[in-house]
């Protein structure tokens, strides 16, 4: 028998506001109504998660033998290992075993195995022009596990501010409500292809002030996740001053780098652009980037493989996020590994290296083909508007519901996108994820879906997407009033 007679530990009302508090919509009410019509026997497309692989996208060759023998070290003794894998696979792997005492079985140094950091370091210096020191990359679980390290770190209490576009990706919104700090959102500009506006983010900082708040750290995401902007380096810049001048560190998102669809804007680093601003900003801003093997045109999000790199933290700082990296002792090996392929691929002359980059060609010019067919395909949707998505994985058309489609969804008790977006499943199987789960402006409606479908049934899926759009507008739009654009 316990004392208390009341209530025990982890029962609900016990339980750490902080957890209870946390709301993450790609896997939130859309994704389990989704789970339980497969159940019945529904074919479902799920485009709510950014999860390539399970989509049908195939695995490069390269990166999977190489950790295929590292896993399975025994098949390097074999004679026969040349008539499966190729010279230059086999070498890589040797590679990788030589730099992880006790293999993938052993745990890595809680920072990641340093042969591994000293490749990410040379993939920035090449993609920079800057050299990258090894000693301030860490290797991490995914992205997700970097940003939620670095949130807990900055995060002190619930004064503590952090700036956060809207729409976001919310996995900033759910850590840091589980960190106890506030988001404090800056409004994404849809007009002007989801730009940033620095009058406003100005606004918003000070009125965050003038409520006691102190905004520390500001977050980009770039390209942009819900809403597939890249931006300029006109736009870094200026939001790296910004940062200077507001004394924020800030947190950039790269975790879509490799996913660009237009030309025009190619992607640049934050530590790219903050070096080639030169002293005294390129001392003095500090500045945290993120990156993965679960998008690009890898998609290895399984693997959970990613690294953040620290410019400019004291090496005070470094080692108590050393110390804390250490509670969980070592991210995964093979997720290293994947790291260290993905910044150090076949090169010409190599072995594999026609196999990769033909592999990885195909992938990105598919993406690319099909960013164009989804905007074009919601675009022409009625009471449908869509920027073009210039990179990451992702549409995010904006919905203009007839008045008489928001009262319905009121009397049902669900948000008017949450109601779109369930009937839309329903009717089709199409398992979006709603607006709201990323914010978005008051009144207005959105829904993100990935476009990630296989290409050849991306026809098929626009078309059964115009269908529903079509007859939902038959039922509730009777031309009267909208929801604001
Ligand atoms: N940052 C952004 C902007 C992301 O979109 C994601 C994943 C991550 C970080 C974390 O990824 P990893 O932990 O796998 O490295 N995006 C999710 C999404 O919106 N759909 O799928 C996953």
């Amino acid at each position: 028998m316990f004392g208390g007679g009341g209530r025990k530990p982890l029962d609900y009302d016990e339980l750490n506001e902080n957890v209870k508090k946390v709301q993450y919509a790609v896997r939130g009410e859309l994704y389990l109504r989704a789970s339980e019509l497969q159940k019945e026997g529904k074919k479902i497309i799920f485009t709510n998660v950014g999860n390539p692989h399970a989509l049908g996208q195939k695995p490069l060759t390269f990166p999977r033998q190489v950790v295929a023998l590292c896993q399975a070290p025994f098949l390097l003794d074999d004679p026969n290992v040349g008539l499966i894998f190729p010279a230059d696979a086999i070498a890589r792997a040797k590679h990788y075993l030589a730099m992880a005492p006790g293999g993938l079985g052993a745990y890595s140094d809680s920072r990641g195995i340093p042969g591994v950091r000293k490749e990410v370091a040379e993939f920035i210096q090449r993609r920079d022009g800057y050299p990258s020191d090894p000693e301030l990359i860490y290797l991490t679980d995914g992205a997700s596990k970097g940003v939620m390290q670095m949130l807990n770190t900055i995060i002190r209490n619930e004064r503590d501010g952090i700036l956060v576009p809207v729409p976001q990706y919310p996995l900033y919104s759910a850590a840091i409500s589980l960190f106890g700090g506030s988001l404090v959102p800056y409004y994404l500009e849809e007009e002007a292809n989801w730009g940033l506006d620095f009058v406003n983010i100005r606004q918003t900082v000070a009125s965050a002030r003038s409520k006691g708040i102190t905004v520390r750290a500001m977050v980009i995401i770039n390209p942009g996740n819900p809403t597939g902007q890249c931006l300029s380096q006109g736009n870094i810049k200026e939001l790296l001053s910004f940062c200077f001048q507001e004394n924020l560190v800030l947190l950039a998102d790269e975790v879509y780098q490799q996913n660009i669809y237009q030309d025009e804007r190619p992607f640049i680093s934050a530590r790219k652009v903050l070096f080639d601003m030169g002293p005294p900003m390129s001392r003095e801003v500090q500045l945290v980037s993120f990156h993965t093997v679960s998008k690009g045109y890898w998609g290895e999000c399984g693997q959970r493989g990613g690294y953040f790199e620290m410019t400019n933290l004291p090496p005070k700082t470094v080692d108590e996020i050393y110390k804390v990296a250490s509670i969980a002792l070592s991210p995964n090996v093979p997720g290293q590994i994947f790291m260290g392929l993905m910044v150090n691929p076949p090169k010409p002359g190599d072995i594999s290296y026609l196999k990769f980059a033909a592999e990885s060609k195909s992938i990105l010019e598919s993406l690319r083909r099909r960013a164009r067919l989804m905007t074009d395909g919601f675009n022409s949707c009625r009471n449908v508007v869509c920027n073009f998505t210039e990179g990451a994985m992702y549409s995010f058309p904006q919905i203009r519901l007839p008045q008489r489609a928001i009262d319905a969804a009121r009397r049902a008790g669900k948000a008017a996108d949450v109601f779109y977006c369930l009937k839309l499943l329903e009717a089709t199987g199409i398992s979006t994820v709603p607006g709201s789960g990323f914010g978005q402006k008051e009144g207005v409606f959105h829904l993100r879906t990935t476009i990630l479908p296989a290409e050849e049934d991306m026809p098929a899926i626009m078309s059964s997407f115009k269908n529903f759009n079509d007859s939902f507008m038959d039922q509730y739009d009777d031309g009267s009033s909208y929801s604001r654009m």
